[in-house]
Order: structure tokens, then C-alpha cells, then sequence
């Protein structure tokens, strides 16, 4: 083998190492990247739909407070909610420095006039976006709970306190949301006398 020869046979060895080098290093790097993206998501969002009692449609706004609990009951998390029209409210954990894990929790929903209600065993999480519709009658928030004691029943002391506003815009004693307190909110609370949340 001549020099020349040699030298080519040399170039070309050098030129297949170091294209296999730059491949695998491209392998790598893919690799890599996909791990880091894989590794960054999380189930940050949470949409929840609600439906108060004795509303219409499309007039479900209220306020809630969510207890997020493990299924042993454990306190995960507790979420306040404005829920719009449609019932709808938003919570984006990731926003709070906070990424939930997949797994099954028990939601304790409690609106701001309303009992509270235990939504047992909810799959949330497993996705970025978890979206949970409770607009069906077995989830509908009781109405009556006005009085400041928050007692989670409804009782003499939630009238005496509704009647204290009657003729007011009160938006607690405001059970159906026309924006007046009447003999149609205290019906309401009649209505649910007795009753207590879970
Ligand atoms: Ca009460
Ligand atoms: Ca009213």
C-alpha cells in the first residue's frame, strides 16, 4: 500500500468515526429532549362545572370552596372558586407552584349559600386539563345556608338571617340570583329546612 494510499484509507477512517459520533450524539440529544418534555407534564389545570339549586340555566355563578382529599381522607388541597353563569370555574395548580399527582380524590363542593357536597372517588389529573362536569341532580348544591355560621345545616338561624335582608340585593341570601331578596329566597330555604351537608 502505497502512502497516498494509506493516507486516503486513514481520512476515511476518521471520517466514519466521527460522523458515528455526531450521530449518536444527535441520538442523544433527541432522546434527552424527549425525556425533558415527558418529564414537564403535569395535570395543572382544573375546570369544574357546578349548578346551584333553584337557579336557571345560565345562572349558576357563585362562589365555592373546594376541599380536594385523598381517598383517605387526607386534605390535598383546598381551591376557592368564582363559577360563572354556566357553573364554570377554573384553577391552575402549576400557576400556584403546585403539580398534583394522577390518582383518585374525593371533593367536598361548597358554595358560598349552599351545603356542603361530598363528589366521592373523581379520577383528576391524568391529563393537563381536567375538565369535571357536576350539572346533574345528584351533584346540585343545596341552597339555604345563609347564616354566618356556616354549620353546613339549614335551620331557624339561616331564615332569621335571610329575613334580616329581605328587600336587600344580599347576594348570600340571594338564593335564586334575581337579584332581590323575597318570599321566593326564603321559600327556598323553607324548602331545605333540615337538611344537612356531608
Ligand atoms: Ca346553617
Ligand atoms: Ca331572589
Amino acid at each position: 500500500m502505497n502512502s497516498r494510499l494509506r493516507l486516503r484509507t486513514l481520512f476515511l477512517f476518521v471520517f466514519v468515526l466521527t460522523s458515528q459520533f455526531i450521530f449518536l450524539n444527535f441520538v442523544m440529544a433527541s432522546v434527552d429532549k424527549n425525556m425533558t418534555i415527558s418529564s414537564n407534564v403535569h395535570g395543572c389545570i382544573l375546570e369544574i362545572f357546578l349548578q346551584p339549586s333553584d337557579r336557571s340555566f345560565g345562572n349558576y355563578g357563585t362562589q365555592a370552596q373546594i376541599d380536594i382529599k385523598y381517598t383517605n381522607e387526607v386534605n390535598f388541597h383546598t381551591v376557592n372558586l368564582i363559577t360563572n353563569g354556566l357553573g364554570l370555574g377554573t384553577y391552575n395548580f402549576c400557576a400556584n407552584s403546585i403539580y398534583p399527582n394522577p390518582s383518585s380524590y374525593h371533593l367536598y363542593v361548597k358554595g358560598v349559600s349552599h351545603l356542603r357536597r361530598k363528589i366521592s372517588s373523581q379520577n383528576l389529573f391524568s391529563t393537563y386539563l381536567t375538565t369535571k362536569d357536576f350539572r346533574v341532580s345528584q351533584y346540585v348544591l343545596i341552597a339555604g345556608e345563609i347564616n354566618s355560621l356556616k354549620d353546613n345545616k339549614v335551620n331557624s338561624l339561616d331564615i332569621s338571617a335571610q329575613i334580616l335582608k329581605l328587600n336587600t340585593s344580599d347576594t348570600i341570601s340571594d338564593l335564586n340570583k334575581d337579584g332581590i331578596v323575597n318570599e321566593t329566597d326564603l321559600e327556598i330555604t323553607r324548602k331545605n329546612f333540615f337538611l344537612i351537608g356531608d
